[in-house]
């Protein structure tokens, strides 16, 4: 931890790489927890006391009292569906409504943002990104062309603003020829209860308040969602999200000022997933890939579709500790590897004209991951109380790595419980 400074904490792959866990054992050190991007379209698990928990727009430190939650403004926020998962957590015991704080300029995900998150989808025939559904892309297009909806604009004579902006994209899908609307009044309706249930909540300019905090000494964790190549500009575009899930997006999601920013924890996992389309060089369509599948429990806490498995890519992963400015990485899953013969990390690419590169270039749909074979461990390291335990062949494949992305691996997890989870000397 870095006084005066504000920590953050990021995936840097396809997202999905356990940052609910991790942010669940760093909260303790913070007083404040707080979301910069992306929206309902996260789903971050959580598993203790043997409870799962799964967060979409509420930050992690939620769980804790005795802590500041802030939803910054550079999030995207769907009434209806905070409305559902603030109440679980209400239910199960954990108070929100003075732990949780949200920006009055994030902006609302409306329910005609998902029809048209479908409309855009369905004319992308075959091109299709394949999105989570949430309305994230149409939320961020109205931002970003000044035509959103804010958590502000609930304030005052909403039901105009409501309308109008609905009526404007009701005149989008007409033109798109979209005509599946089954169930859209009812939506409609818990959304509008969402709204009502929000004005529970306190609203405001998050900017002020996480800088107040800042100087009043504070301890403040910024929680990324997705990953560093779902960002918008530097991710496999066009298969990325909407936002900006880099680094500098907690400085734009927030209005912390860069030289604001201490330490960023990277995330990764011992291997590398992806759900939806768009490239991915080190994906296994083998027996391997559904091992790791299978022993992962790969498959998405939002929409439940199987994700993608493959081997680690060390080029993709020093791209995402460039632009992110990674100071530490930690480790996930390393347990799943457990039973492997061979380990593969992939360490540069052969690129369609045969030459090869270890920068990550600008396209990568045609490259072909060059591999270093490491010898696999073969012993079950979920049970490992301290990193003294770990067999040699698992610490060579972190040392491996360390070197490579020149970058220490300051926690290494080995399973879901927060108690697999060891942070290194
Ligand atoms: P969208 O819905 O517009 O954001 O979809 C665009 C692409 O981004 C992908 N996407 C994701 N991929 C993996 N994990 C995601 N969320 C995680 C989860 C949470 C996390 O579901 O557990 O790790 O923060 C996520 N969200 C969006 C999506 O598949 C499309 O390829
Ligand atoms: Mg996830």
């Amino acid at each position: 931890m870095n006084t005066g400074k504000v920590d953050v904490l990021l995936g840097l792959q396809w997202g999905d790489e356990g940052k609910g866990k991790v942010v669940d054992v760093l909260t303790p050190r913070y007083d404040v927890v707080a979301r910069f991007q992306g929206g309902p379209n996260a789903g971050h698990t959580l598993e203790f006391e043997d409870q799962k928990y799964v967060l979409r727009s509420i930050p992690s430190g939620i769980f804790q009292g005795g802590k500041v939650n802030i939803i910054g403004n550079g999030v995207v926020l769907a009434p209806d569906l905070f409305m559902g998962e603030a109440k679980d957590l209400e239910k199960s015991g954990h108070p929100l409504k003075e732990r949780l704080k949200i920006s009055k300029k994030a902006h609302l995900i409306m329910p005609t943002h998902r029809i048209l998150d479908r409309a855009y989808e369905a004319a992308k025939g075959k091109n299709k990104v394949g999105t989570t559904g949430k309305g994230i892309g149409p939320t961020y297009t109205d931002k970003v062309s000044r035509n959103g909806l804010r958590v502000g604009d609930i304030l005052s004579d909403f039901d105009r603003k409501y309308s109008e902006h609905k009526e404007r994209h009701m005149k989008m899908l007409t033109a798109l020829g979209w005509t599946d609307f089954e169930g859209f009044e009812e939506t409609e309706k818990l959304w509008m209860e969402g709204i009502e249930y929000m004005k529970g909540f306190q609203f405001v300019d998050s900017e002020h308040e996480i800088n107040n905090l800042l100087r009043s000494g504070k301890n403040i964790l910024c929680e990324g969602a997705q990953g560093t190549m779902l960002d918008v500009d530097f991710g496999s575009y066009p298969f990325v999200t909407s936002s900006n899930t880099i680094c500098a997006g907690a400085c734009t999601g927030l209005g912390i000022a860069p030289n604001k920013v201490g330490n960023v924890y990277g995330i990764m996992k011992a291997y590398c997933t992806r759900v939806g389309a768009g490239p991915f060089p080190t994906e296994l369509f083998d027996e391997t890939g559904k091992k790791i599948r299978d022993l992962g429990h790969e498959y998405g806490a939002v929409t439940g579709r199987e994700r993608r498995c493959g081997w680690i890519d060390l080029v993709q992963l020093r791209y995402s500790v460039m632009v992110d400015g990674v100071t530490e990485l930690i480790m996930m899953k390393s347990d799943v590897l457990d039973s492997f013969e061979t380990i593969k990390a992939c360490v540069a690419y052969e690129l369609p004209d045969g030459t090869r590169t270890e920068e990550f270039p600008y396209e990568i749909d045609d490259v072909k991951p060059i591999y270093k074979e490491l010898p696999g461990w073969k012993q079950d390291m979920t049970r490992c109380k301290s990193e003294d335990e770990f067999p040699q062949a698992f610490r060579d494949y972190v040392s491996f790595l360390e070197q490579y992305l020149e970058t220490r691996i300051g926690i290494i997890s080995i399973g879901p419980d927060r108690e697999q989870t060891i942070v290194r000397k």
